[in-house]
């Protein structure tokens, strides 16, 4: 049977097209293209969302005619159904494409491998693998929710170097560069989640803030204590910048602000000691199509994130500041055994942003869980 040895540069020129989608493909996932032909690239291409062509498609519209006999370097399995657009594997087909390299598999029940074995069936040689789990950073949170039923859940706090995350005065830890780090990363997400005392303390919009790119996200206020008043800030920006739904504990009287415009109470059971089994809630907003979840939590509700294995990314924003003690709760607050004893954070990387650090990693590669 023929081999091929695909290139990682050619493959890191298509993740580098995938990521120009970022953030605005959703329920579809981030995928870039490249076409080579004789070492040359000779057509690139992304997804710009649904209903927009596939990466694949744009690439070989450029390419054109050179397509017939090149390689496609693509970040995901080439798709064979009809949806919004067409199969792509009757247009790589069609196009005379000798050799196909992806990154990993669609995890979208429709595909998952199909793409492939017609491909192979008609000819084609096919790689998968090369750069799989860079593939899969691509669009993490198409993995995780094809993969494993459930939303990726990407954790942020900002603390300061002995890891407190409350100052004494008051007010932001991080600077501003920092602060607009978390616009970016909510602007990846669907949803956002942060609890009803935050909402009550800190009084925040939740909304994305970067110039010209404007994304409502749902918004999802665990309300436990039944807290929020409907008078806080967040539900007066409905539902232009997003829907607010306010998690009650199921049996609670329902207030005033239910039912106005982009506003629900969602009631959800609380286990013994009044917290909600966040397995349950990610499956609500599974349901709902909710595929990244952004999450801004420290103390009891990071720890419960953490304590039912549910955290997929962490971004801690470390200020060089020194808090002392005795002052609001820690980052992570509550008896949590990690598995392992300590957890071992993946590809961890770092940047500096102002006068602050971003520390990135993820917890195990997407859908590698059994
Ligand atoms: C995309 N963009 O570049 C690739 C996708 O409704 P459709 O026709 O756009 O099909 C969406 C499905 O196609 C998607 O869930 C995935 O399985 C597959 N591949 N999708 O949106 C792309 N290559
Ligand atoms: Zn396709």
């Amino acid at each position: 049977m023929a081999t091929w040895t695909p290139e990682s540069a050619y493959m890191l020129a298509a993740i580098e097209e995938a990521l120009k989608g970022a953030g605005r493909t959703h329920p579809n996932p981030s995928v870039g293209a490249v076409v080579v032909k004789a070492d040359r690239i000779v057509g690139r291409g992304f997804h710009e969302g649904p209903g927009h062509p596939h990466a694949e498609i744009v690439a070989l519209g450029e390419a054109g005619s050179l397509a017939r006999g090149a390689d496609l370097y693509v970040t995901l399995e080439p798709c064979c159904t009809t949806g919004r657009t067409g199969p792509c594997t009757a247009a790589l087909l069609a196009s005379g494409i000798s050799r196909i390299a992806a990154c990993v598999r669609d995890p979208n029940p429709r595909v998952n491998g199909a793409g492939i074995r017609e491909l192979e069936a008609s000819g084609v040689l096919v790689s998968v693998g090369l750069m799989e789990e860079e593939g899969r950073r691509v669009d993490p949170a198409y993995h995780t929710f094809h993969g494993l039923g459930r939303p990726h859940v990407h954790m942020k706090w900002a603390q300061t170097l002995d890891g407190r995350v409350v100052l004494t005065h008051g007010g932001y830890i991080t600077g501003p560069k920092a602060r607009l780090k978390v616009h970016e990363d909510r602007f990846l997400a669907d949803a956002i989640l942060v609890s009803g005392a935050t909402v009550a303390a800190d009084d925040p919009l939740l909304t994305v803030r970067l110039d010209g790119r404007p994304k409502p996200l749902l918004r999802i206020l665990l309300d436990n204590r039944r807290m929020l008043t409907g008078g806080e800030r967040v539900f007066g920006t409905c539902p232009q910048g997003g829907d607010v739904w306010v998690v009650r504990p199921a049996g609670s009287p329902i207030p005033e602000f239910d039912g106005r415009p982009g506003v629900s109470v969602v009631e959800l059971a609380t286990d013994d000691g009044g917290r909600f089994p966040l397995r349950n809630l990610l499956s609500v907003l599974h349901d709902r199509g909710v595929m990244g979840l952004f999450v801004e939590a420290v103390g009891r509700l990071s720890a419960s994130f953490f304590g039912e294995d549910l955290v997929d990314r962490v971004s801690v924003h470390i200020a060089p500041l020194l808090a002392g003690t005795g002052i609001g709760p820690a980052a992570i607050e509550g008896p949590v055994r990690m598995q392992g004893g300590a957890r071992v954070l993946e590809n961890p990387r770092w940047e500096q942003a102002g006068g602050d650090w971003i520390v990135t990693a993820d917890l195990e590669a997407p859908c590698s869980r059994g």
